[in-house]
């Protein structure tokens, strides 16, 4: 149940699905204390998927620009603490690609209703290239699409569904990469929505 998509982009299919629930829990939690919101893009526009965090970092975009930060700027708090739960889905699966020891200070939780989408990009906003992206997918499958490290590089599609993992290393992490629109579904677990759990190592 493993696929490579690309060099050092290796997909783990249905890994986080026996945690779907504990996870669903979990992504609750850490939204009672730091609500889902939409952020700014510095060019003004409002992303479609609503956004969270948890560990000692959370990305944030307003019209300042990308970065980490300790506090969630609406609450003026520190970001929730990170569940054991996460730590341990992240680094079993970071190993299970060949990463040991992954321990993410960072987890940026999306949530995509009907209609989100996210564009091409890449994450660059991180200290340690080095590192891996360890993704987790909950919920209502999605079009994921992969690129290269040039924006023009025609992307893949790849299809994600529930408690598929995506560890993403080496040459990966610097590709540009987005997700296509959501389409409308009901899922058992999250009803008409899809979380994507990144974690990363941003510090
Ligand atoms: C490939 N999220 O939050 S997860 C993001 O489904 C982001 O919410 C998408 O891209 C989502 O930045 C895609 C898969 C992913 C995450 C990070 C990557 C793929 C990546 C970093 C480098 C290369
Ligand atoms: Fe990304």
């Amino acid at each position: 149940r493993r696929e490579t998509i690309a060099e050092g982009a290796v997909v783990l299919r249905g890994f986080a699905g026996k945690a779907g629930p504990g996870l669903l829990a979990a992504i609750d939690l850490v939204a009672s204390q730091s609500p889902f919101r939409h952020m700014q893009t510095p060019g003004g526009h409002t992303m479609s998927a609503a956004m969270t965090c948890c560990g000692e970092l959370g990305w944030v975009t307003d019209r300042r620009g990308y970065r980490y930060e300790p506090r969630d700027p609406v609450t003026g708090q520190a970001w929730p603490r990170m569940p054991e739960l996460f730590l341990k889905l992240a680094s079993e699966a970071a190993a299970e690609a060949g990463f040991e020891n992954f321990v993410p200070d960072a987890c940026l939780i999306n949530r995509y209703q009907p209609g989100a989408k996210m564009g091409l990009h890449q994450d660059r906003d991180e200290q340690d290239f080095s590192q891996p992206i360890v993704s987790v997918s909950l919920g209502l499958p999605i079009v994921f699409q992969f690129g290269g490290p040039r924006r023009s590089d025609r992307p893949v599609r790849v299809p994600l569904g529930h408690g598929d993992v995506v560890v993403w290393g080496g040459l990966a992490r610097r590709h540009y990469h987005g997700v296509l629109t959501l389409k409308a579904g009901d899922h058992p677990l999250t009803g008409a929505c899809r979380y994507n759990l990144t974690f990363r190592k941003a510090g």
